[in-house]
This record gives structure tokens, C-alpha cells and sequence, in this order.
């Protein structure tokens, strides 16, 4: 794994996601862990309207209390297709189940693909790791929009598809179907993407032991993962029949910290744009090793214990975070 001994010090990225109870993980993770640099945090539709996950976006950033991280809405639709949500996994506002405070970060006025466009440009070659956690709009858009973030940009680790199973269908994942043509820009650009799919995020399992273990930190952060937790076991068991739900996010970002925790292989990978039964369909060819040059990776073996330890010690160097802290703009509105 060549890429991950070029530089040292903490791994920088830009989280672009759906929030999303899983996408909250892994904002929480990114932010505790201390060998990830959160650079930006960038929103695109998904699991439900934009507006709704930029501002669950910014709730989760106020609850974990991260400052000084720019925070942008992008695309508001896929590239191609109708907009599909999953409402019926993340409920009406895209993160039911925990209250949520009022945010104390306001949106950054750039379109998030502007932002990462910016945000690669402005750093050296080779450090910016882009972690796409929702739908792959905004990073199609900002690989066409400016060409030159594709050398730049050190890896794509998207979670998404599934080289033997689905979610959508039979063998398509939610956030490849919903937007297919952007998957297959992003996956056809040449730049190495690790494919963290249904295969890996499918042993990524909250089991109780691992509930109980973020239950006893006791901070408020803490509570609210756990909160988030048991909405989604809840709907994880009535649409798709798990005793635990999957929790398929922060298991890119786990890739990202520690490659031995998140286990890939080699593969050439492409995306099923015409399929009457496999449209959306992330086509991995295992038929022989893969070629010189193959530049697509899919992630295979999650160490559960080790994942779980990630993601509790994450909440516990995060700590408590006072919430009361009344929101700046009313406080503005009366001075
Ligand atoms: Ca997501």
C-alpha cells in the first residue's frame, strides 16, 4: 500500500455526504480521530432533500462541536436520473430519531463542488483524500468542472456499491443507483478509488456489546450516537430483516486511519449504466489479477473489534460538548 506511506502526520480529507445516521458516524469519527485532518465537510442529496442533510450536516457538526471546518451544500439532484431518497431507512428528516439542537454553524456560501475544487487546489499534490459518503454528484461534477483536481487528489474512498450484494435491488446500492452516470464518471477518472461496499459495510454491524460500550461514555455526543442508533436498528430490521443495523459510513473513514482494519483487493471496477435488472451495478472483474495500472480497489474483510474501538475512542477524545450555548444569530438580532 504505496499511497498510504507517501506522507506523514494526519490523513487530510473531505467528507461529502447525506447525513444520514451513518454519515453522522463517520462525521464524529473523522472529527476524534487524531490521524484524520477534516479539511471540509461538503453535502449532496441522498438520503433525502439537500436542504435536509445540510442541515443535519450542521447539527452534527454542532453536537460534535468542530469549528473552523467550512461546511457547503452542493448538488441538489442527480446528474441524469429522478431524485430518489431513502426516507424510509432514515426517516422524514433524513436523521430521525435523536432531538437536534439548533445549529451554531451556518452553511459556508460556496457550492460545496466549488469548495472542493478550492480545497484540493489549494494543497499539494497528493494530500487531499476525498471520503464520498452519499451519492457521487458533487465529486462527477467537480472531476469535470476542473480536470486538473483528478492528479491532485491522493484517493477516492467512496462507500458505495457492492461487488456480490445490493440494497436497492439485487446487486445495486443506494448511493450508485441514485446517481449511476456520476459513479461512472468517478470511477472512470484516473485517480485510485477504494470501493468501500455492501460487502465490507455489511459486517460493520452495532451489535449491543458495541452500543453498550458508546452508551457508557455518557457524553452527549455519545448519547446521541446511540440515539441515532436505535431509530436505525429499528428500521434496518422492518426493511431489511437485520438484528443489527450496518453501519456503512465511518467504515470509509476507518479505511482511511488504518488500512489494516478495512482489508481490500485489487479490481477492475466499473458501473452497469443500461441494465434492465443491474442498472446501478458496481461490476467488479475477478477473473484473473488484476492488470498493471488497474487503479480501483474494493474493500473486503472489516476487523469488527478493532472498527468499534475507532469509533468509541473517537467519542471519548471528543468529550462532552455544552449544547446550551444559545445560537449566535437571535443574540446578533437583539444587540
Ligand atoms: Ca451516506
Amino acid at each position: 500500500m504505496g499511497a498510504h506511506a507517501a506522507t506523514a502526520g494526519p490523513r487530510k480529507i473531505i467528507l461529502d455526504c447525506d447525513p444520514g445516521h451513518d454519515d453522522a458516524v463517520a462525521i464524529l469519527l473523522a472529527h476524534g480521530n487524531p490521524q484524520i485532518e477534516l479539511l471540509a465537510v461538503t453535502t449532496v442529496v441522498g438520503n433525502q432533500t439537500l436542504a435536509k442533510v445540510t442541515e443535519n450536516a450542521l447539527a452534527v457538526g454542532t453536537i460534535a462541536g468542530i469549528t473552523g471546518v467550512p461546511f457547503a451544500a452542493g448538488c441538489d439532484r442527480p446528474l441524469v436520473r429522478q431524485l430518489k431518497t431513502a426516507g424510509d431507512i432514515h426517516g422524514e428528516t433524513g436523521m430521525d430519531g435523536p432531538a437536534q439542537p439548533e445549529p451554531t454553524i451556518t452553511v459556508d456560501r460556496r457550492h460545496a463542488v466549488d469548495l472542493i475544487i478550492e480545497t484540493v487546489m489549494a494543497h499539494e499534490p497528493g494530500t487531499v483524500t476525498l471520503v464520498p459518503t452519499g451519492g457521487l454528484t458533487n465529486i462527477a461534477m467537480a472531476a469535470r468542472k476542473e480536470p486538473r483536481i483528478v492528479e491532485r487528489v491522493r484517493e477516492v474512498v467512496l462507500m458505495g456499491g457492492g461487488y456480490h450484494v445490493g440494497n436497492w435491488s439485487a446487486v445495486s446500492e443506494f448511493n450508485i443507483i441514485i446517481d449511476p452516470e456520476a459513479a461512472h464518471i468517478v470511477f472512470n477518472e484516473d485517480w485510485p478509488v477504494v470501493m468501500v461496499g455492501l460487502d465490507l459495510t455489511h459486517q460493520a454491524l452495532a451489535t449491543d456489546e458495541a452500543i453498550a460500550r458508546i452508551e457508557a461514555i455518557g457524553t452527549s455526543p455519545a448519547t446521541f450516537v446511540r440515539e441515532l442508533m436505535d431509530f436505525f436498528a429499528r428500521t434496518y430490521q422492518d426493511h431489511q430483516g437485520f438484528d443489527a443495523p450496518p453501519v456503512h459510513d465511518p467504515c470509509a473513514v476507518a479505511y482511511v486511519i488504518d488500512p489494516t482494519i478495512v482489508s481490500t483487493v485489487k479490481v477492475p471496477l466499473d458501473i452497469e449504466l443500461r441494465g434492465t435488472l443491474t442498472l446501478g451495478m458496481t461490476v467488479a472483474d475477478f477473473r484473473a489479477p488484476a492488470p498493471p495500472g488497474c487503479n480501483t480497489s474494493v474493500a473486503v474483510d472489516l476487523d469488527h473489534g478493532r472498527f468499534w474501538d475507532l469509533v468509541t475512542d473517537a467519542l471519548e477524545r471528543i468529550g462532552d460538548v455544552d449544547l446550551s450555548a444559545t445560537p449566535s444569530t437571535p443574540a446578533e438580532a437583539t444587540a
